[in-house]
């Protein structure tokens, strides 16, 4: 498998850890997200929506990190990372959604690029803006997560895509300097999930085109 990525791609992050979890051998492809590289023809052949993640498994094109998933876990079912009981697997798809629905859409980079060239917002503002749309979701993920973890992961006793979607955007809000205080669970189960080789292993810092 190929696996077209971005080091800082929280989206490409999540679908890294999933590969890792289920122990499927990829191959990484850097697409330089500042420069464009994910904008040009050639690239949009492969993926018409121009975005990262986008896997390549011997020839089928898969994009959209959590149909990812869902592939990756249909064929490679160990583990599983959406849960089959009907109640489990409508929550915990829930608080994935929480994050790649409703927070990801508004703080990624095509709009902050939007947000700086077109409006001319400056750091400042762009920063409120990232801070604001976290803010909205963590703050009923919090008291979610809260309800149905018990203590390692965002539910029940078992790993869901859900974590698998928590470590990514916790890096970025961390990155983007937001107060996760108000957060002391979501930021607890990420803070022991980073420790997970799955998860190390994925880390954006570790990734060959980080700089
Ligand atoms: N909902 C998509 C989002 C994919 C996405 O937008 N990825 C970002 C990187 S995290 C991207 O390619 N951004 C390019 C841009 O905004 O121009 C998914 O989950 O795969």
């Amino acid at each position: 498998m190929r696996l077209y990525s971005f080091f800082r791609s929280s989206a490409a992050y999540r679908v890294r850890i999933a590969l890792n979890l289920k122990n499927v051998e990829y191959e990484i492809v850097t697409v330089d997200l500042p420069s464009g590289a994910h904008r040009n023809e050639e690239f949009r052949v492969l993926n018409p929506q121009a975005t990262i993640p986008t896997l390549d498994d011997d020839g089928t094109i898969l994009w959209q990190s959590l149909a990812i998933i869902d592939y990756l876990d249909a064929r490679f079912p160990t583990p599983r990372l959406i849960p089959e009981e009907p109640v489990a697997r409508a929550r915990v798809q829930a608080l994935a959604q929480a994050i790649v629905c409703e927070i990801h859409p508004l703080n990624n980079l095509r709009v902050l690029k939007y947000l700086r060239g077109e409006l001319h917002l400056d750091d400042a503002a762009v920063n409120k803006w990232y801070s604001h749309w976290i803010a909205e979701a963590f703050g009923p993920l919090e008291t979610l997560v809260g309800r149905f973890s018990r203590g390692r992961y965002c539910y029940g006793d078992t790993l869901t895509v859900a974590d698998v979607c928590l470590v990514p955007q916790i890096y970025n809000a961390r990155r983007f300097k937001c107060d996760l205080t108000p957060y002391p669970t979501l930021e607890r189960i990420a803070t022991g999930l980073e420790q997970e080789p799955a998860f190390a292993r994925a880390a954006p810092q570790l990734q060959p085109d980080a700089s």
